[in-house]
């Protein structure tokens, strides 16, 4: 099954939005797999973010990201990469929809709350990143109730 890394930024863990986003993914239907708090290195952030190393904005988001706690999560199902980020909504929350989480939540692309995987291959990647000692599988027994 499709895994993807979804991550509650430090604004989305102060303003206490961490299961407002967790309950959006079970709702959906989504497995989560892995689940963990933890306040990043600024290494593990530059690696996390290496393609972004040249803008403009990557100090700042570096700084954003080591304000605080981050939740990582691994989440699995149908497609969940994709799902996930319209889930998110646009980067820029003023572009996204509400009913998005940004959409819903947030302004400012500086505190929009929420990362997510966009592509299986970068969701992969990120999951061994952020989860290096894995992530284990497990039965779930309501599969007949989410997939036909
Ligand atoms: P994310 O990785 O956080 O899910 O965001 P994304 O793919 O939608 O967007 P990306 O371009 O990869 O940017 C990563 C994060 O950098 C911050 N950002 N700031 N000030 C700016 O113009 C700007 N642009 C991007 C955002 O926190 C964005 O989520």
């Amino acid at each position: 099954m499709e895994r993807t890394y979804i991550m509650v930024k430090p604004d989305g863990v102060e303003r206490g939005l961490v299961g407002e986003i967790i309950k959006r993914f079970e709702q959906r239907g989504f497995q989560l797999l892995a689940l963990q708090l933890l306040t990043p290195t600024k290494e593990l952030l530059e690696q996390h973010y290496g393609d972004l190393a040249g803008k403009a904005f990557f100090p700042g988001l570096i700084k954003y990201m080591l304000s605080g706690p981050v939740v990582g999560m691994v989440w699995a199902g149908k497609q969940v990469v994709k799902t996930g980020r319209v889930m998110l909504g646009a980067t820029n929350p003023l572009d996204s929809a509400p009913g998005t989480i940004r959409g819903d939540f947030c302004i400012d692309v500086g505190k929009n709350l929420c990362h997510g995987s966009d592509s299986v291959e970068n969701a992969e990647k990120e999951i061994a990143l952020w989860f290096p000692n894995g992530v284990a599988s497990y039965t779930r027994h309501i599969e007949s109730l989410i997939y036909e």
